[in-house]
């Protein structure tokens, strides 16, 4: 209806100008308030160490697959966690994300049973030979404890148009990649708060799982993420990452 929908592989949308006659006609208006810019002094909080300090902090992060059930950590520190989240930038400012944040051992266990057994058959059928033996030196599966064991698990959903107080569908631009960013700083500020977590994105159970949370059809899931202390026990990989040489291209 006066504009035109381009479906990218990925789903994410973007809309395109409509050439066609009737567009003229629509009276548009911002789904942002229209307002004066105000004066932007820059950054005020800055880490002592500097992004060196901040890159030693990151290069400590491992997707960790074991926890511990306790302690748990203070959900003010998980609150202040996500608000980093949402510093994220957005297309127009559209802000598309939600962020599920679960205790509750029955919703857990629910969540857990739902992947557990798209898994199963992820791993024995519907993933590529190639894909599960890329997977061998990770020792990942399909059982996962870390769905219960984990105090919290974040389910993170893209918020894939939105609906104004008039009802009306809002269109939420490059949603994906504004969550996938948020998603990031989330990570980073988990680390900060010296917090593990895992990125995992269950394939096959978005739908089942938004049911289970009862949130909108606008919604999809983007990533579920376990967040705890590692388990006493607990081993990570022993991968190498790639040298800043092999990263940077200098022009
Ligand atoms: N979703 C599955 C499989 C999986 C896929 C990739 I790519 C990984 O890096 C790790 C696991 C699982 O969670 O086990």
């Amino acid at each position: 209806k006066g504009h035109k929908q381009i479906e990218r592989e990925d789903e994410d949308n973007e809309i395109l100008a409509d050439s066609s006659s009737k567009a003229e006609e629509i009276d548009y208006a911002p789904a942002l308030e229209e307002k004066e810019h105000i004066a932007y002094k820059g950054v005020a909080e800055t880490l002592s160490g500097g992004a060196k300090q901040f890159y030693k902090m990151m290069n400590d992060r491992r997707s960790v697959r074991s926890y511990r059930r306790e302690p748990i950590p203070p959900i003010d520190v998980i609150e202040n966690c996500i608000r980093a989240a949402g510093t994220s930038p957005s297309g127009a400012h559209t802000e598309p994300w939600t962020f599920c944040v679960i205790t509750d051992m029955e919703i857990k266990q629910s969540i857990r049973d739902i992947i557990e057994s798209e898994e199963e058959l992820n791993y024995a059928q519907r993933m590529h030979k190639q894909w599960t033996t890329d997977l061998r030196p990770l020792k990942t599966n399909h059982v996962k404890p870390y769905l219960t064991d984990a105090p919290y698990l974040i389910l993170v959903f893209k918020q894939t148009y939105g609906v104004t107080k008039q009802g009306k569908r809002k269109q939420h631009y490059y949603n994906e990649i504004s969550v996938s960013i948020a998603v990031g700083i989330l990570l980073c500020a988990l680390q900060a708060a010296g917090l593990s977590s895992l990125v995992t994105t269950p394939l096959n159970c978005g739908p089942a799982l938004r049911a289970l949370l009862n949130r909108p059809v606008n919604e999809k899931l983007l990533v579920l993420l376990p967040v705890g202390y590692p388990a006493e026990n607990c081993k990570v990989p022993d991968l190498e990452r790639k040298q800043l040489d092999d990263i940077i291209v200098r022009y």
